[in-house]
């Protein structure tokens, strides 16, 4: 059989061309056709049966479904919290005793009076089961009762008793009634005016029906002290466990908690803290959760004379938990914004470095002399949550929101000589805030405000200087003198006397250089000094890996002013980490923004082994053909070991047009490559996050790349890469404050 006949017979091209002859059999035997006729009735009945007890089994699952969740019959509980400001009594200490007489006959009050307002709205008419009174508080000219309520309503309903609640409760705001004129709620049998209501769901959580103990304390704060989980820090906390600590200051008050240490489990859905502008855990006015552990200390406010604390533990592997100073601050003292007209002066947020109290609104006008321009610059940056719109807390330069926890633009530059800014926080979910600095700009340079291209350095008062290097470089180049602020970083106090291909340093010749230990595993990666409290080093040596949390604070250990590893001396400072900050973007694939800050727990004494670096402002110090400088103790050779005493090597910038012809991977104009073509000399593995470093006109040392990544080391044709610092000089700034 030759191929063709063989295609001809067993591949039929289409299936219009097809013979049915060739497609079934030609049944001549009677017999036969019967057997077909019968299996083939016997496919049809099966097909039938198996259809019928499909759509028998999606009816039964639909049934269950509307038995189990839908059927009217069927009910949900729905838990909800709230207040009630009760505008015309006065409050009296037995209020805070459940068991007082007084408390008994206030809270009937409230009951009835909550019974009273459900019953006129005809779904919580309908749903409501169960109210009753957790506490009381004293609002100075109001009293304040904090209940809970409880409907009983079909899923489907549940959205509507929400609805209502909210419609209920928008009725009462004292926006639409006056104060005091709340007659038509008001029963002759209840002696109580309800001035405002509010409530909001419970998380589901917090009704945890396994929990062995649910204890409230409640706390005084007009006497400062402090408040800890049980057993701190000598045991852990115990599991399975509700706490609630009820905080109350004196009337027109705020409560003020500073976490001295806080270390819970990490994973929140065990065991968290949260933490309630209430004295009920009111979904709406809950001000943060947090798990874990903190990295540096947590000091929150509250809007009113109340808050709440929850510790809610899990039934497993529970940790040390946490100790808090508690105390009040008069309501007053966070009066904020007014009138600036200074040609310089700083503001920040409420309380800052403390977290913005929910519900607070300020507003600063700066107004300086004609002719000048304001320039607004945001060191520190953490209001509400990253969006478009800003809906919740922001702040508003001249009619533009702003929020995240990292400010992209950082700085402002206004069109006139006077500019408006608001800040507002709602009623839940604190942050840390702002604090910033203006100062005055001469309006006839405006144009050279935009024309500062990256090889010129931006005074601070808005002037380009166009020279090469003026920063540090011991000539005073701005007016303002900008140029040579800040200028102590980048020298070697004192000079005694890996890298592949290089040579051992001297004693005290690179005081900038760390090395970052995890526990247990010895030297990780290079990082460098910024200052006596931060380092900088790659995102990349800060990712967890192969089970090892690389990204936790606790697993590391600074090491400043070493020579040689595992010898230290008099000069050699050791570190725990505080916080780690890689940059929010990062790319582990691409190798994009590797960069993170370190915050030491504890500042150094700056000494001649441990100096800081100075970090580039502009693109200047990044010309191809600079030489620079490597230091690390990472291998000495591709797959080798690790250098004993710190290397150093010599290498020069390469073109970044070049350097992507070089290399396989892309390499971005946020990265910079350096090397030799020849080969034989770069940095290595242990080498990340270590500095490259250059020598400006004055001198000083400044650190124009982070070590990231390369084809191998010190291959022919191909050069270490390395995150460009300058593009990140504002992320620093606004982590660090370096
Ligand atoms: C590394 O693995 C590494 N040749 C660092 C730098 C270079 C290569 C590898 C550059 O940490």
């Amino acid at each position: 059989m030759d191929q063709m006949d063989s295609e001809q017979r067993f591949r039929p091209r289409h299936e219009a061309d097809l013979d049915p002859s060739l497609l079934f059999l030609p049944a001549s035997d009677p017999q036969v056709e019967k057997k077909h006729g019968l299996s083939r009735r016997r496919k049809v009945f099966v097909g039938v049966a198996l259809l019928l007890t499909a759509v028998a089994l999606s009816l039964l699952t639909g049934l269950l479904v509307w038995h189990l969740h839908l059927r009217d019959g069927t009910k949900v509980t729905k838990v909800y919290v709230g207040s009630m400001t009760i505008s015309n009594q006065n409050f009296l200490l037995q209020y805070e005793d459940p068991t007082s007489a007084e408390f008994i006959q206030l809270s009937e009050l409230v009951s009835t009076q909550l019974k009273v307002i459900y019953s006129e709205n005809s779904v919580l008419d309908k749903y409501f089961t169960h109210c009753s009174v957790q506490t009381f508080s004293d609002g100075g000219t109001d009293v304040m009762a904090f209940y809970q309520s409880e409907f009983d309503a079909p899923l489907s309903q549940q959205q509507s008793v929400d609805d209502a609640l909210r419609s209920v409760e928008n009725s009462l705001t004292p926006s639409q009634t006056q104060r005091g004129q709340m007659g038509r709620l008001m029963r002759p049998s209840t002696d109580i005016r309800v001035y405002r209501l509010m409530s909001a769901a419970v998380d589901p959580r917090l009704s945890r029906t396994s929990l062995h103990d649910r204890k409230s304390f409640d706390v005084h704060v007009s006497h400062a002290d402090q408040l800890a989980s049980p057993g701190f820090p000598d045991s852990s906390y115990p599991p399975g466990v509700l706490l609630q600590w009820r905080l109350r200051a004196d009337p027109f008050h705020r409560v003020r908690l500073d976490f001295g240490s806080l270390v819970l489990e990490d994973d929140c859905e065990q065991d968290f803290i949260r933490l309630y502008d209430s004295l009920v855990p009111s979904e709406r006015h809950l001000l943060t959760e947090r798990c874990g552990s903190a990295q540096k200390s947590l000091s929150f406010l509250s809007s009113g004379n109340v808050m709440l604390l929850v510790l809610l533990t899990s039934e497993d592997r529970n940790f040390p938990g946490f100790i808090a100073n508690y105390s009040q601050t008069p309501l007053l003292d966070s009066d904020c914004g007014g009138t600036l007209t200074a040609d310089r002066a700083n503001f920040s947020s409420p309380f800052f470095p403390s977290f913005y109290p929910p519900a607070v609104s300020c507003v600063w006008n700066i107004q300086v002399s004609e002719g000048k321009l304001v320039k607004v610059e945001f060191h520190r940056f953490s209001v509400g949550i990253r969006s478009e719109l800003c809906p919740n807390d922001y702040v508003e330069v001249d009619g533009q929101r702003l929020c995240g926890d990292s400010l992209k633009n950082s700085t402002i530059i206004s069109k006139s000589n006077a500019v408006t800014i608001r800040f507002t926080s709602d009623t839940s979910f604190v942050h840390q805030g702002f604090i910033a600095e203006y100062r005055t700009l001469v309006s006839t340079q405006p144009h050279l405000l935009q024309l500062c291209s990256e090889f010129s350095f931006l005074c601070g008062d808005g002037v380009c200087v166009r020279k090469d290097n003026p920063q540090c470089d011991g000539h005073v180049d701005c007016e303002d003198g900008t140029d040579e602020e800040h200028c102590e970083c980048g020298v070697r106090p004192y000079l005694s006397s890996k890298i592949v291909g290089g040579q051992d340093s001297r004693e005290g010749e690179w005081p900038w250089q760390v090395s970052l230990v995890v526990r247990g595993m010895g030297h990780v990666c290079g990082a460098s000094v910024l200052s006596d409290q931060w380092l900088l080093t790659a995102a990349h040596c800060v990712q967890d890996s192969a089970g090892i949390r690389f990204s936790q604070a606790d697993q590391w250990e600074a090491l400043l002013g070493m020579h040689m590893q595992g010898h230290t001396d008099k000069w050699t400072v050791r570190r725990g980490v505080r916080r780690i900050v890689a940059h929010p973007r990062y790319n582990a694939v691409t190798f994009q923004h590797d960069i993170a800050v370190m915050e030491l727990d504890a500042n150094v004494t700056l000494n001649q082994r441990v100096w800081p670096i100075c970090l580039p402002t502009s693109a200047n110090h990044e010309r191809p053909g600079t030489h620079a400088w490597i230091s690390g103790w990472g291998s000495t050779k591709e797959g080798g070991f690790r250098a004993s005493v710190l290397q150093k090597a010599t290498v020069q910038i390469i073109n970044s047009t070049q350097c992507s012809k070089l290399m396989s991977d892309d390499v971005t104009d946020h990265m910079m490559c350096a090397g030799t073509l020849q080969g034989g000399v770069d940095a290595c593995q242990g080498d990340s996050g270590g500095p490259l470093s250059v020598t400006g006109s004055g001198g000083r040392f400044f650190q124009v790349g982070v070590v990231s990544w390369g084809d191998g080391c010190g291959r022919k044709n191909k050069a270490g890469v390395y995150t460009r610092v300058s593009k990140y000089r504002r992320w620093i700034k606004e982590q660090s404050g370096v």
